[in-house]
C-alpha cells in the first residue's frame, strides 16, 4: 500500500506531462518532486527550488508519463467465449451469435453461476496484465448479471480489486447491457423492474460511480434508456453510453442530452453527433480492440471529433466477446494504425482524456497537485509507446507516490 509520507525527487527525466501548450507537454531534462502521494513540483532540473534534502533518483533521461488509465473495461465476468470466436471465424456475425442466445447472454449464465472469489480471480488476470503496463486507474462495468443480485455481486467484486491491488477502480452500473431470457420481448419491464431498482440498490451500497448502457439494435433503444438515465440524474450519478457501435440509433445524442461523461465506440456516429458531444463536453471513447475483433470496416469519425474539439480517449473494452484484449499499449497502437490517431493523441487518450471520461481531475497529467500516479518507461521518446507491437517498455510504475 502507498506510503503516504514518503518524499522522492526524480531528476534527469524526459517528462511527457500531457499538459497543453507543446507536444506531449514535453519537458526534457525534467525533475519531479513527490510528497505524501502527490506531485508537489514539476519543471526543469536546473529550476529546482533549493532546500530539498530527501531521497533522489537519476532517471538517465527515461520518459515519465502520467500512469495509464483504462476507462472502459468489463474485466469482471465468468467463463470465456473461445467457442464463439471459432463460430465467428467460420462466418457467423457478432449479432447472429447474440440473437441465437450466445454472446453476452452466454457470459451472463457463467457470471450468475460464479462465486465472488472466482470472479475476482478471473478479473485479476487482466488487472495484473494492465498493471504491468503502467495502469493505475481502471474502470470496471457490471452488465453480465442482468438480475439485481448478480449485478451487485459484480460491482462488489469490482470494488474489491482495489483492496487486493494498488490500483484505483471506478465502477459503472451496466444493467442495461442486454435483455435477459426471462424478460425476452419485454424490454421496458426489464428496465423498470430490474435496471432501475438494481441501480438504486447498488447506489445505496456505494457501489456505483457512473451509469452505462448498451444502445444498439441487439440491446436497448434511446427511448428505452430514457427512464434509466432520468433515474441516474435523480441519484446525481453521471452517465456514459455504448453508442453507435454497430448501427446509427441516436444513442450519442441521448448521451449528449444527459451531459454524459463519455460516449463509447462511435463507429457509426456522424458529424452531427460529434457536434452534440462537443456541446455537452463529453469524451469520445474509441475502442479499436472491438473494431479489430469484429473485423469492422466503418471507422469512427475521428476527423469530425478533431474539428469539433471533442476529446478522444482510448480503452481496451476488455471483455470476453467483442474485445478479449488486456493491453492498453496494443490499444494505442491500434488507435494509430486502425483509426489514424497520432501517437500523441493515443497517449492523451489513455491519460488526460481517459481521466476526463471518468470524471477525474486529479490524474491523467503530470502537474503540481495531482496524484503521483506515474509510469516510467525505458524509451527515448513518448511516440515509442504507440509504435511497437507486443513489447512493453515499462521500467517502473508509481501508484500514489510509491513504486
Ligand atoms: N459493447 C461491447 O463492446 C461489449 N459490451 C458492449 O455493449 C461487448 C460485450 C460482450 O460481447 O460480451
Ligand atoms: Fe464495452
Amino acid at each position: 500500500m502507498p506510503d503516504e509520507d514518503r518524499t522522492m525527487l526524480f531528476r534527469n527525466a524526459t517528462l511527457a506531462t500531457m499538459q497543453a501548450g507543446r507536444p506531449y507537454g514535453l519537458v526534457p531534462g525534467g525533475a519531479l518532486l513527490i510528497d505524501a502521494g502527490r506531485i508537489v513540483w514539476v519543471g526543469q532540473d536546473h529550476d529546482l527550488p533549493s532546500g530539498y534534502d530527501g531521497p533522489e533518483e537519476n532517471l538517465d533521461g527515461r520518459v515519465v508519463t502520467p500512469a495509464l488509465i483504462d476507462c472502459h473495461t468489463h474485466v469482471v465476468h465468468g467463463g470465456n467465449r473461445s467457442a464463439e470466436f471459432e463460430m465467428r471465424l467460420q462466418g457467423a456475425s457478432y449479432e447472429e451469435v447474440a440473437r441465437a442466445g450466445g454472446g453476452i447472454l452466454s457470459t451472463v449464465k457463467a457470471t450468475r453461476e460464479a462465486s465472488e472469489e472466482t470472479l475476482l480471480r478471473g478479473a485479476l488476470r487482466f488487472v495484473d496484465a494492465l498493471i504491468a503496463e503502467g495502469v493505475c486507474t481502471l474502470e470496471v462495468k457490471s452488465g453480465y448479471g442482468l438480475d439485481i443480485d448478480t449485478e451487485l455481486k459484480m460491482l462488489r467484486v469490482a470494488r474489491s480489486i482495489a483492496r487486493v491491488r494498488d490500483i484505483r477502480i471506478k465502477t459503472s452500473f451496466l444493467g442495461a447491457h442486454a435483455v435477459p431470457p426471462e424478460f425476452k420481448g419485454n424490454t421496458l419491464a426489464y428496465v423498470s423492474e430490474i435496471c432501475i431498482p438494481g441501480l438504486i440498490a447498488a447506489q445505496a451500497e456505494g457501489l456505483v460511480d457512473a451509469v452505462d448502457a448498451f444502445c444498439e439494435g441487439i440491446a436497448f433503444s434511446p427511448e428505452e434508456l430514457e427512464p434509466l438515465f432520468a433515474q441516474a440524474r435523480a441519484l446525481d450519478l453521471p452517465v456514459k453510453l455504448h453508442a453507435e457501435q454497430l448501427s446509427q440509433l441516436g444513442g450519442t445524442r441521448l448521451a449528449a442530452r444527459f451531459g454524459a461523461l463519455s460516449a463509447d465506440h462511435l463507429e457509426y456516429a456522424t458529424a452531427e453527433d460529434a457536434r452534440a458531444l462537443a456541446q455537452s463536453g463529453s469524451v469520445a471513447v474509441l475502442l479499436p480492440g472491438a473494431f479489430y475483433t469484429l473485423r469492422e470496416t466503418r471507422l469512427p469519425p475521428v476527423e469530425a471529433f478533431r474539428a469539433e474539439g471533442v476529446p478522444m480517449a482510448l480503452a481496451t473494452d476488455c471483455n470476453p466477446g467483442s474485445s478479449p484484449m488486456a493491453s492498453l499499449l496494443l490499444t494505442m497502437n491500434m488507435g494509430c494504425t486502425l483509426f489514424r490517431l497520432t501517437p500523441e493523441e493515443a497517449l492523451a487518450g489513455v491519460t488526460r482524456h481517459a481521466a476526463r471520461a471518468l470524471g477525474l481531475d486529479d490524474c491523467g497529467v503530470i502537474a503540481a497537485g495531482t496524484r503521483a500516479d506515474l509510469a516510467i518507461w525505458d524509451i527515448e521518446h513518448p511516440a515509442e509507446l504507440a509504435y511497437r507491437i507486443g513489447y512493453n517498455p515499462l521500467w517502473r510504475r508509481i501508484f500514489g507516490g510509491t513504486a
